[in-house]
């Protein structure tokens, strides 16, 4: 049963049972920070498409080009704040026991809004990495002074902390995610095309699993007819009402009297 927009009451209480909660989410849930989505129509810089700039080949063919797009998305976040649906996503994990934030998303909003464990699947874009040592630097919310950068201590190229296209998950961030997707009661899909793989699986294996699957999205994907329910609307508006509701529910259930 679709709810074209708002949150019902039967939803509600649905997820308010849900003991073991998975917040998933894509580049949909930034798009009220600004930040253009990756297959939206403003999902383009200089003509190039993510799938052209976010890859292995692209970056040793013209490193420069790719930094100057990674500088080009840093400054752009880096002038955003969080939106109400990544406040709304840090509240949610304040009120579960047993909360799992996984995203595709390299920005950092999640972070900044206060949650505390965002599993980054496809990484971070405020970290570079050398590619010979593998060492990991920070990167400044300022331009670069020279791009591409070089590793300090050996002067091999850094790259950006992210996996592009092609390249396979962090194993480790993969693997606890899909472990949490296979033993949740409830997932929340918010944002995201659900077409990369191998993230786009895991509402999949939740609904396999026998969870409850709702996706927040300003329309339907490839996953609306797989999982329960799909709230059409903008995540910073439905998500802020449903976890209001679901403070309420969960408040009322905690006050009525208790039968012997
Ligand atoms: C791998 C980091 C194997 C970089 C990213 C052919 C068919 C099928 C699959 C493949 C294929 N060829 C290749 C593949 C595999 C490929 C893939 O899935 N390709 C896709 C394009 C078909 N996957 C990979 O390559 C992955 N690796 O498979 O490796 C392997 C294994 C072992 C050894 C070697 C290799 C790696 C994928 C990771 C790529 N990196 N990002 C960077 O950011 O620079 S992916 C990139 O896409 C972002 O991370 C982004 O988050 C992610 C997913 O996109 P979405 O988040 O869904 O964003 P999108 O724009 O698509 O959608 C936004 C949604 O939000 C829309 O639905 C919109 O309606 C909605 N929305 C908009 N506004 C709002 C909203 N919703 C709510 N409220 C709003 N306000």
């Amino acid at each position: 049963m679709d709810s074209p927009s708002g949150v019902t009451q039967e939803l509600v209480e649905r997820l308010s049972r849900a003991d073991r909660l998975v917040v998933l989410t894509g580049a949909g849930v930034s798009s009220e920070s600004g930040i253009p989505t990756f297959r939206g129509r403003n999902g383009l810089w200089e003509n190039y498409g993510a799938e052209d700039l976010a890859t292995w080949e692209a970056f040793q063919s013209d490193p420069e080009l790719v930094w100057r797009w990674y500088e080009y998305r840093r400054q752009m976040i880096a002038d955003a704040t969080p939106n109400p649906a990544h406040t709304a996503i840090a509240d949610l994990e304040k009120s579960c026991d047993d909360f799992m934030l996984v995203t595709q998303n390299v920005d950092g909003l999640h972070a900044r809004a206060g949650s505390t464990n965002p599993i980054e699947l496809h990484g971070n874009i405020w970290r570079g990495r050398c590619t010979k040592e593998q060492t990991l630097v920070d990167l400044p919310d300022t331009p670069l002074s020279e791009l591409p950068p070089r590793c300090k201590s050996c002067g091999a190229l850094i790259r950006p902390d992210v996996v592009w296209f092609g390249e396979p998950l962090p194993p480790e961030a993969y693997d606890a995610s899909y472990d949490a997707a296979s033993d949740c009661d409830a997932m929340l899909v918010v944002g995201t095309s659900a077409l990369v793989r191998p993230a786009s699986s895991l509402p999949l294996v939740a609904k396999h699993s026998g969870a409850f699957v709702v996706e927040v999205n300003t329309e339907y994907t490839a996953i609306s007819v797989l999982i329960d329910t799909t709230l059409i609307g903008r995540a910073g508006e439905v998500l802020p009402s449903l976890v209001s509701a679901l403070a309420e529910t969960r408040a009322a259930v905690q006050t009525e009297p208790q039968t012997t």
